[in-house]
């Protein structure tokens, strides 16, 4: 029952993890090729960002035939061998499930320009105002105008992210039954589940304009809205034939509305990514950025680890920087990068990875704005020149904040392509791929590669920390401390957030220590992570 409560997920982002042709782009029998790595970590299912053919404005979050594989990765055999190698092994496969928009080369779309065609209302579709305004004042995520005039429709279209991701209009029930079709088609291929993106946005109550914010003008006419309950419970009915899972990617939630979501008595989502803890060291938008308090990050994650049965717990994703320039540090590289390994796989919850996490690989060292692909930053470097920030300042912002950071190539071994492709790579190689890559981490007992491996398995075999109640012990300025309690067996885990020493009131046997403690006096050096078997 609930195998995914047993799980450690691991998210592969495919462009960037493993090229098996030489042409610069990860594929799916480069995924096939690199699964014995994935099973030595103990991990159960891989959550695949989204392989369905698209143009790529979004890298595939733009989906363009949600039943054909791109071209770039291979093919539906290819997938469907990944599937079962994968099984093989024990690894299940999530599908990234992108259904609040779609490109606007997907057929629908392209038919939906036409008034009488059968898929005229599949999107939101609406007039200008006489004074050439737009259908209303909302803002879109990507920093730009939601509303795009198409020529040939002579309307505007809603677009919430990039203007080639048209948002659908599950006002119109046929939309939600071809959803339904989607998700039967992977299920019968042997998915076992899906990470449905920006999923408690679907259902917009109304195009009504609204009060002018810093940023989502509009954004309380969709923001986790009863439709959008309700379309969940539908799509439930069908996951649960096949005894599928999802995690629901949900934006601007608090725990409240994240219950709401994926509280087991409702019956819609399993799991949701959460973002409170990913704005602790932001002023509401993440690009503007505040100093990393320690104490703020702890109390949100006990907060949520209190409020929710259960949940999906990260540290990194295609979507946000890398986690140790963030919340550890790059002086102490290794240390941090255990402890933070040593916070998420002893949490209460499912824990997620994200590729290049389990051998502390870092933020992108790039220079100059056009070593960059990623749509956001682009855009938002163009909405910055606009407000007249200066170049510098544009850059700051945008070097530390770039979904880039996460998206360069997995550094299997050492070279300038890592070992990621024999071509010219899509998106540059990190030059610290030297110091930090898989081969020499494998080589190394002491390595945070060897860490993950250890720790993961550690929570396979020990039930208290996967299932058992979580107890917050300290929340200090750089102490976090919290026991893990099922029955008689309980572990304590001390994390020492900072590059000082610290002193700690907990004790207990060693059962991991990243300095190699055999006993533990409460003394902590930077970056210090051990777990106790409290006696
Ligand atoms: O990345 C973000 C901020 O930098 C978020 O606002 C992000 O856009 C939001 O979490 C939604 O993300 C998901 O949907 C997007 C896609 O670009 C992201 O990669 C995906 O994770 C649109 O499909
Ligand atoms: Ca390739």
């Amino acid at each position: 029952m609930d195998w995914w409560k047993d799980a450690v997920i691991y998210q592969i982002y495919p462009r960037s993890f493993q090229d098996s042709n030489g042409d610069g782009i990860g594929d799916i029998p480069g995924i096939i090729s690199r699964l014995d790595h994935l099973q030595e970590l103990g991990v159960g299912a891989i959550w695949l960002s989204p392989v369905y053919r698209s143009p790529n404005a979004d890298n595939g979050y733009d989906i363009s035939d949600y039943r054909e594989i791109n071209p770039e990765y291979g093919t539906m055999e290819d997938m469907e061998r990944l599937i079962r190698e994968a099984g093989d092994r024990g690894i299940r496969i999530i599908m990234d499930l992108v259904i609040n928009h779609t490109s606007t080369d997907h057929y629908w779309f392209r038919q939906s320009r036409d008034k009488n065609s059968p898929y005229a209302d599949y999107y939101y579709w609406a007039h200008g105002g006489a004074d050439g305004s737009l259908p209303n004042n909302w803002t879109g995520f990507f920093g730009e105008d939601c509303w795009e005039f198409d020529p040939e429709r002579c309307e505007y279209y809603l677009h919430l992210f990039a203007k080639s991701q048209a948002d659908l209009n599950y006002h119109n029930p046929e939309v939600l039954e071809e959803v339904k079709d989607i998700l039967r088609f992977w299920l019968r291929k042997g998915v076992a589940g899906f990470r449905c993106d920006v999923i408690n946005i679907l259902w917009k109550d109304s195009l009504a304009s609204s009060r002018k914010r810093l940023a989502l003008t509009g954004s309380e006419h969709y923001l986790s809205l009863e439709g959008t309950h309700k379309i969940l419970r539908e799509l439930r009915e069908v996951l649960d034939e096949y005894g599928a899972m999802t995690v629901g990617e949900t934006v601007f939630v608090s725990p409240q509305q994240a219950r709401d979501l994926c509280g087991p008595e409702r019956k819609e989502l399993n799991m949701v990514f959460s973002f409170e803890h990913m704005e602790c060291d932001q002023y509401f938008l993440k690009w503007f950025k505040r100093k990393f308090r320690p104490r703020v990050f702890f109390e949100c994650l006990t907060r949520w680890q209190k409020e929710l049965h259960w949940n999906a717990v990260y540290l990194e994703n295609h979507d946000q920087p890398r986690s140790i320039p963030r919340f550890g540090s790059e002086k102490y590289w290794k240390e941090s990068g255990k402890l933070l390994a040593t916070l998420e796989l002893t949490l209460r919850g499912t824990p997620f990875l994200y590729q290049g996490q389990e051998i502390g690989m870092l933020n992108f060292d790039f220079t100059r704005m056009r070593q960059l692909n990623d749509v956001e930053s682009k855009n938002v470097e163009k909405v910055l020149r606009r407000f007249h920030i200066p170049q510098k300042l544009r850059w700051k912002i945008i070097k530390r904040t770039s979904r880039d950071n996460a998206r360069t190539p997995f550094q299997w071994e050492n070279g300038p392509r890592g070992g990621f492709t024999d071509g010219r790579p899509w998106l540059g190689v990190n030059h610290n791929c030297e110091t930090i890559n898989l081969a020499q981490q494998e080589e190394d007992p002491d390595s945070i590669w060897s860490w993950y491996k250890a720790l993961s398995a550690l929570r396979r075999e020990t039930g208290a920390l996967r299932r058992g109640s979580f107890e917050q012990l300290e929340a200090g300025n750089q102490v976090y401390a919290y026991q893990r309690t099922l029955g008689e067996d309980a572990y304590t885990v001390v994390l020492n957030f900072s590059n000082r020493p610290a002193s700690a009131a907990h004790r207990g046997d060693v059962v991991m220590s990243n300095y190699g403690r055999e006993q533990f006096d409460g003394q902590m050096r930077p970056w210090e992570a051990v777990i106790l078997k409290v006696k």
